[in-house]
């Protein structure tokens, strides 16, 4: 019972070890990412990875970040935009496209350093506007490294998940729940991201739950969640009020994080391999005020905004072994290939031969090694079981199993010899 409870302890630290140990970050701070604004619709981010072992030298290759805009209500819409003083049908309607102002490396956006990603929401038109953004609009966020390597044990944040139906400044004309329907009050957007990468097995945590309502999770409105940790629901929104969940949303209110808060996050881990893509879609579910014909919001803020937070980190320094376990008898040694890591200790040291990649282990009784690489200040283990068996040990047959045995030879031999004179007779009494 009590080594089970040891065990069971050392699982749960080495889930742990896990879950903190990386090899690399990405730190905007330490290395400011370049933006490259290819189009209206295309933005480029390129950096170098850094080691994450305190002293955050470069790593010797770098990502990139890939963001695309689609859709917009250039097409055929569902809102209905009007002129900014509401007396008829708004002049025009655009593709959606960046707002490069706000796609920036800010130093508070979800409370830390933080890669900003901005739809802009209206352009100015003469005396009035053209608007860029509907329930079509979507970003796609695509990170992946420049050295082709698969992406393992990540963990990054994304930020600022929020909402606006309301303007809260009392000296403002637009004080209050005046948004919808209205295009002299300009102020209404709801964050939604929907993680592609690692869907199903992603982990998540929030920061302030009752911020983030979770497509498909165990999430209630208006409670926290029981687990800080969630694998069901890819798809978040900001929690706009909607008590019945029917995604009308019950009143106007404002729901922004101001960008020093980390109350809009939302934290993705997956202790996996995802493959060699970080990917999510940015968009906007378009809620409308219950009451209202059209069923959506008017999409007339100014932009729409959300961050990727530094210090995304991933790699995993888990030293990887040839064999899991092995079963040899007394006095031979198992060998096996210890990679995924420059350097490794082994425990218990006994019967330890090791050179580089190879370790060879010669233990006198069954014994499970835990091999722990040291790499880069990156601690993990892998452990391996030689079951040794003794050779005299061997089942043989007891001395009176013999007797037995040569007791029923010699049953047999004599019941051979009787047919045989039995035949013979037979024979003989023919002729
Ligand atoms: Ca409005
Ligand atoms: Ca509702
Ligand atoms: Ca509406
Ligand atoms: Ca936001």
């Amino acid at each position: 019972m009590q080594k089970t409870i040891i065990l069971f302890c050392l699982m749960l630290m080495g889930i742990f070890a896990n879950a903190q140990s990386s090899k690399y970050i990405i730190d905007f701070e330490t290395d400011v990412p370049v933006f490259n604004f290819i189009s209206d619709q295309v933005t480029e981010v390129t950096g170098n990875v850094l080691l994450n072992d305190g002293t955050k030298a470069q790593a010797g290759f770098g990502y990139k970040i890939t963001m695309t805009i689609s859709g917009g209500p250039d097409g055929s819409t569902p809102i209905n935009y009007l002129l900014r003083d509401n007396s008829g049908p708004a002049l025009a309607t655009a593709a959606s496209k960046f707002d490069v102002g706000g796609t920036k490396i800010r130093e508070q956006f979800g409370g830390a350093a933080a890669l900003s990603f901005a739809f802009l929401g209206r352009e100015t038109n003469g005396a009035d506007y053209t608007y860029l953004r509907d329930p079509s609009s979507n970003m796609r966020f695509t990170l992946e490294l420049d050295n082709g390597e698969d992406l393992d044990n990540v963990t990054y944040v994304l930020g600022d998940m929020d909402y606006s139906l309301e303007n809260t400044d009392p000296s403002s004309p637009c004080f209050g729940p005046t948004d919808s329907n209205n295009y002299i009050c300009r102020f209404s957007y709801i964050d939604q991201v929907t993680v592609v990468s690692g869907a199903g097995s992603n982990e998540y945590t929030f920061v302030d739950p009752a911020r983030i309502y979770q497509v498909g999770g165990n999430n209630i409105r208006g409670n926290s969640i029981a687990s800080s940790r969630q694998r069901v629901g890819d798809t978040f929104y900001a929690n706009v009020p909607d008590a019945n969940n029917d995604q009308i949303v019950d009143a106007e209110l404002d729901g922004r994080v101001p960008g020093t808060d980390g109350d809009g996050n939302i934290t993705v881990y997956n202790p996996g391999n995802i493959g060699k893509q970080i990917i999510f879609d940015y968009n906007d579910p378009g809620f409308g005020l219950v009451g209202d014909a059209d069923g959506y919001h008017d999409f007339d803020s100014y932009n729409q905004v959300m961050s990727f937070m530094t210090g995304m980190t991933f790699g995993s320094c888990k030293p990887i072994l040839s064999q899991g376990e092995t079963d040899i008898f007394q006095g031979e040694q198992a060998c096996i290939s210890v990679t995924g890591t420059s350097s490794y200790t082994v425990s218990p040291l006994i019967g330890v031969s090791q050179s580089g990649e190879n370790l060879c282990l010669s233990p006198t009784e069954t014994t499970v090694y835990t091999i722990t690489s040291i790499t880069d200040g990156c601690t993990d283990s892998a452990q391996f079981e030689v079951r040794v068996w003794n050779e005299t040990a061997v089942p043989t047959m007891s001395q009176w199993g013999l007797m037995i045995f040569g007791l029923l030879i010699l049953n047999i031999a004599v019941m051979f010899v009787y047919q045989q004179e039995q035949i013979l007779a037979g024979v003989t009494a023919k002729k």
